[in-house]
């Protein structure tokens, strides 16, 4: 089965609660889709209650999580997968301009252009293998030959690497206005309600306002912050945060960085600095380097990207702002063009509109109209 029905079978099929009632509704309508109903081994597990219990409160968890990816992505579905969808009814056979005109939705849709170039070829390709004539029969060719790639590669976990003793230190870089701080609010928070203890640390010295911007988000997510006046070295501010945080048992340390691109020299030293500072204080250094991309900044969020890479070990992307933006494929160019796992996403200025990646959602969040 295709990655389409796969994830149309985890979440479409989840939207109303699982109850005989509605899984018999199910059958009823499932005929001409047999295949994804046998799929669906929920109606298996309703024999054995304790497990149904489980199944149910999994799902429950995560619907309740997919909304948050539905709502998010609401900007992009309006935009580039409404256009999708259109040119399906648009066109009643797959020909030469039904391509093209499919490769410039994508590009529009900051996809990229060397990933769009090669999955036309691909989707060129299994169009003449399958002899697939309805553009109806496409769109889930499509949606699985866009994200085959992404979903096969192991390399890119979104797991966060924890420390297996003592505290986790992760690092946010970016320019200025990504979203640094906002992100560092929300992990905080997440991490709290799992039960981390959590210390912020106030690295971003340079721009006024930064410190106490840092400091109303620790109020918000209730956990400890440390800070040094304005204008201080980072580094030291790092040194005190971590010898804090290993002195009083903290599990999670997020600290906050400047992101001064345009003087990339300073910047670079700035950072090796403070990754000086850590690896003295935990062995092997930091555990994440996180780098936070505004969505709605595309093809500039990429460049960015090269950039960072050059300067410093990045281990992942936070990408914000997916909420603010009508063109969601950046995740597909990021992976193609920057080669970094994607671990969380902002979909929302509140403290709850972050999520670790997840791109079953993702897909399904974006493509849920098409389903
Ligand atoms: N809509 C939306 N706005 C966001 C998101 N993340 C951050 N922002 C906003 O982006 C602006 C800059 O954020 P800030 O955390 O100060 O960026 P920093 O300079 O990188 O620390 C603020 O107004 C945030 O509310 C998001 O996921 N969605
Ligand atoms: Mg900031």
């Amino acid at each position: 089965m295709g990655l389409f029905n796969k994830i149309k079978n985890m979440f479409k099929n989840t939207e109303e609660e699982i109850s005989t009632e509605s899984v018999e509704k199910e059958v009823s309508n499932e005929d001409v889709e047999e295949e994804s109903f046998k799929q669906d081994d929920t109606t298996q597990e309703l024999n054995v209650p304790k497990k149904e219990e489980k199944v149910q409160k999994k799902e429950k968890k995560s619907k309740n999580n997919v909304k948050l990816y539905e709502k998010g992505l609401t900007k992009s579905r309006e935009g580039f997968v409404s256009k999708l969808a259109n040119l399906t009814n648009k066109y009643s056979k797959v020909n030469e301009e039904y391509f093209e005109e499919l490769e410039e939705i994508l590009i529009m849709a900051d996809i990229g252009v060397n990933t769009v170039m090669e999955f036309m070829d691909r989707l060129r390709k299994r169009v003449r293998d399958e002899k697939i004539e309805d553009p109806n029969l496409l769109k889930e060719v499509i949606v699985d030959e866009l994200f085959i790639i992404y979903v096969n590669d192991e390399v890119l976990s979104s797991k966060i690497k924890f420390a297996d003793n003592g505290p986790t230190v992760i690092l946010f870089v970016g320019v200025n206005g990504v979203g640094k701080t906002t992100t560092i609010g929300k992990i905080a928070n997440k991490l709290k309600n799992d039960g981390k203890k959590v210390l912020l640390v106030a690295a971003d010295t340079f721009r006024a306002g930064a410190i106490e911007q840092l400091k109303l988000w620790s109020e918000r997510a209730k956990v400890d912050f440390c800070c040094k006046e304005e204008g201080s070295d980072p580094s030291s501010v790092v040194y005190d945060g971590i010898e804090k945080a290993k002195n009083e048992n903290y599990d999670v340390v997020l600290v906050d960085t400047a992101g001064r691109l345009q003087n990339k020299v300073n910047l670079m030293k700035e950072l090796e600095k403070m990754n000086k500072v850590i690896s003295s204080l935990i062995d092997g250094g930091a555990h994440e380097t996180l780098l936070v991309l505004d969505a709605t900044t595309g093809q500039n969020g990429i460049s960015q990207a090269k950039s960072f890479k050059e300067i410093t070990n990045i281990t992942g992307i936070v990408l914000t702002k997916l909420d603010g933006t009508a063109k969601g494929g950046i995740v597909l160019a990021i992976k193609e063009e920057v080669g970094l796992p994607v671990k969380y996403i902002g979909l929302g200025e509140g403290m709850d509109d972050l999520d670790v990646f997840d791109i079953e959602k993702y897909i399904y969040g974006l493509f849920k109209d098409l389903m």
